[in-house]
Parts: structure tokens; sequence; C-alpha cells
């Protein structure tokens, strides 16, 4: 386990086993790469990625809470954690791989953006599988009610090529029209800017990447929904953070709960977001 420098102030964990390979920014937990051996990167990060405290990094797995989307006016975007420096709390070795769990609690300055006390943790697996928990606790007297995602990132062949299976006949709405509510006929396919919440969704999906003849299979659990982002070609230009066509290589299916699902957490209890990936 070594620590490395992304830029000036963003310590990354790098981990190398004789199963996979990971990095994991303290930067927002963000876990930027895994790696199984023999195989080719599964996550993807955009070469113009910024790494700098109080920005998000354009790529991996970017964690949205306590709120997933736009939230409030004058609220940041996907909520406040993911620009922040989280601390590492423990690393151990377990049979299915080096686990590292990583913190951030609440204080003065998350006070002002959001007036709860809480303590989260994500938890990440790594080993010939990747398994992300982020766990959201209520260490407050109130209840207080969340969305959140895990807003991965994958490394495809090419967009053209790739189709994600396992959300056929699931309603949708769809941020590219208005939201407005459809249902999935068949795979999801791309050939234009992609945006789309799946509700009351608990399946497994599978991105089909035929351009490098693999699929990435993402099980989860506590999650009632899946996003599946792709921004296209005009979207793209406005991310100051993307180069020019990358889109072609990256496709986001994020395990969620985004929708009308939000989570109600009582005071000293705990919900677990989780997501489980791995390569066939
Ligand atoms: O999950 C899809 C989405 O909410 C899109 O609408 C898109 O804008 C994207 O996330 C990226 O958001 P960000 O705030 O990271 O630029």
């Amino acid at each position: 386990l070594n620590f490395v420098e992304a830029a000036a102030d963003v310590p990354v964990i790098e981990i190398k086993t004789a199963d996979a390979s990971a990095r994991i920014a303290l930067i927002g937990a963000q876990v930027l790469e895994w790696q199984p051996a023999g195989a080719e990167p599964v996550l993807w990060v955009s070469r113009a990625a910024v790494y700098q405290v109080g920005k998000g990094v354009r790529g991996g797995v970017p964690i949205c809470w306590p709120w997933f989307g736009a939230g409030e006016a004058g609220k940041p975007a996907h909520g406040f954690v993911r620009t922040r420096m989280w601390q590492v709390r423990s690393t151990t070795q377990t049979a299915d791989g080096v686990v590292v769990t990583l913190g951030i609690a609440d204080n003065a300055e998350t006070r002002a953006i959001w007036d709860y006390a809480f303590d989260l943790e994500m938890i990440v697996t790594v080993g010939k599988t990747l398994t992300m928990a982020l766990v959201t606790k209520n260490t407050g007297d109130v209840p207080f009610t969340i969305t959140d995602a895990l807003h991965t990132y994958f490394h495809i062949g090419d967009i053209a090529q790739t189709i994600v299976q396992g959300l056929d006949g699931t309603k949708y709405l769809d941020k590219v029209l208005d939201f407005t509510e459809h249902t999935q006929q068949g795979d999801v396919i791309f050939s234009g800017e992609t945006d789309r919440v799946y509700v009351d969704t608990k399946a497994t999906c599978v991105i089909n990447d035929t351009a490098q003849s693999r699929g990435i299979h993402i099980a989860k659990s506590g999650s009632d929904t899946t996003v599946v982002w792709n921004p296209w070609i005009e979207k793209e230009k406005g991310f100051a953070d993307m180069a020019a066509g990358e889109y072609q290589q990256m496709v986001c299916v994020e395990t969620c709960n985004a929708a009308d699902d939000k989570i109600t957490i009582a005071p000293k209890q705990m919900h677990s977001l989780v997501a489980v990936v791995s390569v066939g």
C-alpha cells in the first residue's frame, strides 16, 4: 500500500496485489482505478481531470451524497463529500482482497451546507472483484433523508458498440427529454446524449463492451435506482475536464437511490449502498 501525490494536495492510495491493482484518492474517497490482473483498466478517468480539493475528479467513482443531482439552489451539485478530503480509517487484508475504509463526518463546514450530524464510510475491497460500500450513519438525534450514488465511470472500447443489459422493461426518467417517464425496451444502446434515471430496479447490469470483448457486471444492494449516462459530443464540449472525443471510451452505470426512492435514516441507524463490480 503506497501513498502518492496526484497533485500538490491530493494524496492517492495505490494498492497492488497478485489479484488486482487500484488507486483511491483521499479527495472524495474516490476510487480512480481498479484493474484485475491480466485485464484492461475497468474504470475510466479523463486525461483532462483536475485533482484539487474543492473540485470533483472527472472519472472513477465520485460519491454523490447527501443528494444526487442539482440539489437546492446555491448548493453544490451531487452533494459535498466528493470534493472534500476524507481520512483513511483502516486498511486490512481479507480473503476477498485489501479492504480500505475511508471516512468523513460532519463539521462546521458541512453543517453550514446541510445541518445534520453524520458519519460516512466508504469501504473499498480490492480483489478479483471490486466491492464498494457507502455506509451512512445518522449520529444525531433527528432523522434525515438522503439520496446517494456511486457515480461509476467505466472504461469501454467504443460507445457505439456498447450495450447495457439488465434494464429491459424498467421505467426511467429521461433527463434529456425534460425528465419525462419512459419504459426501456430491450438493452440500452447509445447513439446520442443519454442521461436516464432507471427507477425501482435492483437488477444487476452488464455492460457489454464488444470492442474489448468483455462484459462488466455491476451487482448492487441498498439501491433502487440505476443511472446510465454518456454526454456524447456536444455535452462533452461543455466539460473543461474532459478531452475531445473521450465520450467514446466511457459510460456511467451508477448505483443509486436517486429518484423518489429517498432514504430516511433514523437517529443511530445506518444505510449501506453497495456495488460489486466484476469482469467476465
Ligand atoms: O449522473 C448523470 C449526471 O447527473 C449528468 O446529468 C451529468 O451532468 C453528470 O452526472 C456529471 O455531473 P457533474 O456534476 O460531475 O459534472
